[in-house]
């Protein structure tokens, strides 16, 4: 039997890139360097498969080849707003991508941005390594407490499900949480979180804010300047999601000027490029998008890209059919 042809396009766990190989005729990254557009081009030219991340655009100027055989994007990742899924859609081309797996990871991520930007432990960290620490004194360094305060949570998915369990029963935090369609009374009870209707409701009554929407244009700017200003400005914002859902110049000036406290990033809009502004601000915790980057959680997005694959190719609907 002719085995479908498939492009990944980076460097993927080799536990998978083995088992990949085993069912595909596959075309591998080796060197790890993002696709151009041209080369996504061609991957949707010749492959019946191209299994893409975050870092490739595939947007309609990638699709509109007048003959594309690939029939399926097997997405690597749960987030798919580098995908233009509608012209996808007007092709017929199948778009899956990898959720569930990565939401613990995600979630400790969250967490772990808004303990440190609360603690400010990036810049502890960067005055030892500096040989800087003149030693303990009681006022140095000072942060905010987050056991017992209000965590906001905006999109409550899996993983802003995750992120809440964590917090209320980690931290002893109040969550509010607000999701575009109704939250069910299940997910309430199991997260201990209360439902708030609207975002600009949610703002003032937080300490700390995390965000867990899908990116894209629908939520676009979703935290722009006005509703920053709603935030109180002992507050800090925490965005695991995309960079996109924030303004990020109006965060900057807002993190500047302290209107808000600080912020925990791990996604920014043009990665890896970051804006200096942002870049410039000391209260502002920035990660290079590490929000699944775990041996097990990797492997297992892999895996679910494989099973997704599988699926489509015997015939069978892929679990995680997106478009
Ligand atoms: C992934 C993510 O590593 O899954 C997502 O949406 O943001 C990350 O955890 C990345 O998207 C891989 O494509």
């Amino acid at each position: 039997m002719i085995k479908p042809k498939v492009v990944v396009t980076r460097r993927w766990p080799a536990a998978v890139e083995a088992a990949l190989a085993e069912s595909f005729d596959v075309t591998f990254n080796r060197d790890d360097r993002a696709l151009t557009a041209e080369e996504l081009k061609d991957a949707v030219v010749g492959a019946d498969a191209v299994l893409p991340t975050v870092t490739d655009r595939i947007d309609s100027r990638v699709l509109e080849t007048s003959r594309p055989r690939t029939r399926i994007l097997a997405n690597f990742g749960v987030g798919f707003s580098h995908i233009d899924v509608e012209a996808a859609r007007e092709r017929s081309i199948t778009v899956t991508n990898t959720p569930d797996v990565l939401s613990e990871c995600t979630a400790d991520l969250a967490v772990m941005l808004m303990l440190m930007v609360a603690r400010r432990a990036n810049l502890g960290e960067r005055e030892v390594r500096a040989d800087a620490w003149s030693g303990w004194r009681p006022t140095h360094l000072l942060g905010s407490k987050v056991s017992g305060k209000t965590l906001g949570i905006i999109g409550f998915g899996r993983i802003g499900r995750e992120v809440a369990k964590r917090a209320r029963f980690g931290f002893g935090m109040r969550v509010l949480a607000y999701n575009r369609s109704p939250i069910a009374a299940e997910a309430l009870a199991e997260t201990g979180a209360e439902s708030v209707s609207s975002i600009d409701d949610l703002l003032p009554q937080v300490d700390f804010l995390s965000l867990h929407c899908p990116g894209g244009a629908e939520n676009r700017n979703l935290i722009d300047a006005r509703r920053l200003g709603l935030m109180k400005p002992s507050a800090c914002l925490v965005n695991t999601a995309r960079g996109e859902v924030v303004d990020e110049f109006a965060l900057a000036q807002a993190l500047w000027f302290e209107t808000i406290a600080g912020a925990g990033l791990d996604v920014f809009c043009g990665e890896p490029k970051i804006l200096p502004e942002l870049r410039a601000c000391e209260n502002a915790v920035l990660l290079p998008h590490l929000g699944s980057a775990t041996v097990e959680t990797r492997e297992a997005m892999g895996f679910r890209v494989l099973e997704n694959l599988q699926d489509f190719f015997e015939g069978r609907p892929p679990r995680d059919r997106v478009a």
